[in-house]
């Protein structure tokens, strides 16, 4: 049993650092909640060693008390002191709000909508927006404010390391701003129950040096890339053939779809849907049998294709960097 113990204690501790944790905060407002986070812990632990030595006071004691005594502890200890802290702690609670739903100076310049299983975002840039999937970039330092929306279901939106979550609902805006503090991944997470794949619908968020970001926004604003060798371009025209670009948009090209995500520079993305690491393997299998990746997926399974062809197509989109 104490072996177990021993075996589990540092994975339970692993799940507190890394990529998705509101204990190992990489934001200005999950620094805040962390700090709520902690103060309740340690209020909770002083409360629970002084019930635990009273107990153990009132268990042990011999002589008798006064009546008079007794009412005045109850009325101290158990009215008193219990309204005092919980009334400090719903202020202090209440107070984290206006910071976290701050939206700063700026007109939200990123538009977050939940799907089907995946997340589609719009960044503002210039007067054109630009679409992207299931990897957001922040830059460090800064607040950015964004809209969330939903075109069908309630989603919720949380990168536990970053910030607040909030949900994105049908017919309605809701807004949140996060400002990452530490460039690094994080990981981020659907938390309103959606569907079947819910759980699978993670997306990852890069905070970087500003300069960094804007350099990465310029190039996702581009159009595709051309292919560049045979299979490429065979896997090109394949795409267009077999109506990917019916739901799936390519700049530049003829796939224009909007039903998915925008796949004109899926190549330059570390993740494939949110939970795939983005390799040629991934790609064959999202082709192959997207529904094994993520059930009820609003992806046909193209199984007509031969595997030289399904190659074809996964060579060109990891092209598209
Ligand atoms: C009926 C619409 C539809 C068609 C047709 C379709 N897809 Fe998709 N595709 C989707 C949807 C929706 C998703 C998002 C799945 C998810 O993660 O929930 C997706 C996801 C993907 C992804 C992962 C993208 C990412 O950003 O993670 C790839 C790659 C992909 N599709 C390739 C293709 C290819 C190649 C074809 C043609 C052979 C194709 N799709 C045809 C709807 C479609
Ligand atoms: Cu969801």
């Amino acid at each position: 049993m104490r072996n177990r113990a021993l075996t589990i204690a540092p994975l339970l501790f692993a799940g507190c650092e890394g990529v998705q944790s509101a204990l190992a905060p990489a934001g200005r407002d999950a620094e805040r909640i962390a700090n709520l986070f902690w103060a309740m812990v340690v209020g909770g632990g002083v409360v629970w060693l002084i019930v635990m030595a009273v107990a153990v006071y009132g268990a042990r004691a011999k002589h008798e008390h006064s009546e008079k005594l007794a009412g005045r502890f109850i009325l101290w200890g158990g009215v008193v002191f219990p309204t005092v802290t919980i009334t400090a702690l719903l202020i202090g609670g209440l107070a984290l709000l206006p910071p976290t739903l701050d939206l700063g100076p700026d007109e939200p310049r990123l538009a977050v909508v939940g799907e089907q299983f995946w997340w589609r975002a719009r960044y503002r840039q210039g007067d054109q927006w630009v679409e992207v999937a299931n990897e957001l970039h922040l830059p460090t330092g800064r607040r950015t404010a964004m809209t969330l929306e939903s075109p069908d279901v309630i989603h919720a939106f949380w990168v536990p390391s970053l910030g607040g979550k909030v949900d994105t609902i049908p017919g309605r805006t809701n807004h949140i701003a996060y400002e990452p503090t530490r460039a690094g991944t994080y990981r981020g997470a659907c938390t309103e129950y959606c569907g079947q794949a819910h759980a699978l619908m993670a997306f990852h968020v890069v905070a970087e040096e500003p300069a960094a970001f804007e350099t990465w926004l310029a190039h996702q604003a581009e159009p595709a890339t051309e292919p560049t060798d045979a299979e490429a371009t065979r896997g090109a025209a394949l795409f267009l053939e077999h109506g990917c670009g019916a739901c799936h948009a390519v700049r530049g090209t003829e796939a224009a779809g909007v039903i998915g995500p925008d796949l004109t520079h899926v190549g330059s993305r570390a993740h494939l849907g949110g939970v795939l690491p983005n390799d040629t393997a991934s790609l064959v299998r999202f082709i192959r049998e997207p529904e094994a990746i993520k059930p009820d997926v609003r992806m046909p399974a193209f199984t007509t294709l031969s595997d030289a062809e399904t190659a074809a197509i996964a060579h060109y989109l990891e092209g598209l960097r």
